[in-house]
């Protein structure tokens, strides 16, 4: 039996130093000293060798069990060692090596300019209000007092997407969506795209709208002039000049378009192409809003009164950041587009 000992003893002195991972030290030690493992069955038959030889083949037993259980430990401290070098060294960061940049995108310089003025009405107390792309002919034209006749229900100046819907040709139409759902006091800006049978330098087949709108009562021209006069301020500098003409619009009753003095000549008007001479610059229609309106929404006209007006987004952002072409927000080219980073 000792020597049978002895041979186990040298085959797994021989194996575990040959052992290359914690998995193969782990089924040595599974093989020899497992419930089952060869050592433990030369214990277990101990009791088959003669009482009087017992105590030195148990004696033997015992030292080479407690040998091999060294042995294992210290092929298990060897193994670890050399996986985890091998770890580091497959996981080395070469922190030499130049990074690669990410390619970061931003901000389009229209939605900029949304958060910009729209982040002003915020600070005044307006609340932010969104309607649908896509509108039926009653809230974008008929609620807003449009007759049925009037030019801009015509085919040539609104996308029809079937007889019933439309796609909104202003954001005018939130204003009756709002108040359909809602009663006064109201204070509400709405940012969105609209859709309109146009295409030139200045004018584009989708472009964005901030509709404001304030109902509450005893709201006057006053109030609409000091809110706008002060917006448009914030947006284009403290010396900024508003003009407000007379116009007129459907829904609002008197309607005004209001100019700003020209951001390029400084309102001198003469030479200047921008403003072609004139000294001031078109920015919005603005008005109080027409008691008809008040009508289709279930509003008393004799209790409320409130203003409204309507900017183009894009002709701020081309007034604000001086470009001649409309169409270069919306062709993607990165050479403009990385001005406004
Ligand atoms: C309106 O759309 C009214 N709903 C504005 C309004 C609201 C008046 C509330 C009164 C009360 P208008 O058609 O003028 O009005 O358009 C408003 C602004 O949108 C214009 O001043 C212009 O800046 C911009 N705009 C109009 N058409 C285009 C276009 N095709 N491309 C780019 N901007 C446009």
């Amino acid at each position: 039996m000792l020597e049978g000992l002895e041979g186990l003893y040298q085959d797994a002195l021989a194996a575990l130093q040959k052992a290359k991972s914690t998995s193969e030290v782990e089924q040595l030690r599974v093989r020899y000293l497992g419930r089952n493992g060869e050592l433990t069955l030369l214990v277990r038959s101990l009791r088959e060798v003669p009482p009087e030889e017992r105590p030195r083949v148990g004696a033997r037993l015992n030292a080479v069990k407690e040998a091999l259980e060294a042995e294992i430990r210290t092929a298990l401290e060897r193994v670890r060692a050399d996986e985890e070098r091998q770890a580091l060294e497959r996981d080395r960061v070469d922190v030499t090596v130049p990074g690669r940049r990410r390619a970061l995108g931003a901000l389009h310089p229209v939605t900029q300019t949304i958060e910009e003025i729209v982040d002003i009405f915020v600070a005044l107390g307006f609340e932010v209000a969104t309607g649908p792309d896509i509108e039926d002919d009653y809230h974008n034209f008929t609620a807003l007092n449009f007759p049925p006749d009037h030019p801009a229900r015509d085919m040539q100046d609104t996308f029809f997407v079937d007889e019933s819907y439309l796609l909104r040709t202003h954001t005018s139409p939130v204003q009756i969506r709002v108040m359909e759902s809602r009663k006064p006091p109201l204070r509400i800006v709405v940012p969105g795209a609209t859709y309109r049978h146009d295409d030139d330098l200045t004018h584009s087949p989708m472009f964005h709208q901030i509709e404001g709108f304030l109902v509450d009562e005893r709201v006057s021209m006053a109030d609409l002039k000091g809110v706008l006069t002060y917006a448009m301020r914030e947006l284009f500098g403290p010396e900024t000049r508003l003009r407000f003409r007379a116009s007129f619009f459907p829904f609002t009753e008197p309607s005004a378009e209001v100019d700003i003095g020209c951001l390029i000549c400084g309102g001198q008007g003469s030479q200047c192409r921008v403003c072609k001479g004139s000294g001031w610059l078109e920015i919005l229609g603005a008005g109080m809003i027409d008691p008809n309106v008040f009508a289709a929404v279930g509003y008393d006209a004799e209790k409320v009164s409130g203003f409204a007006f309507g900017l183009g987004v894009e002709r701020v952002a081309m007034l604000k950041y001086q470009i001649a072409d409309i169409r270069t927000f919306t062709t993607n080219d990165l050479r403009f587009l990385r001005q406004f980073v």
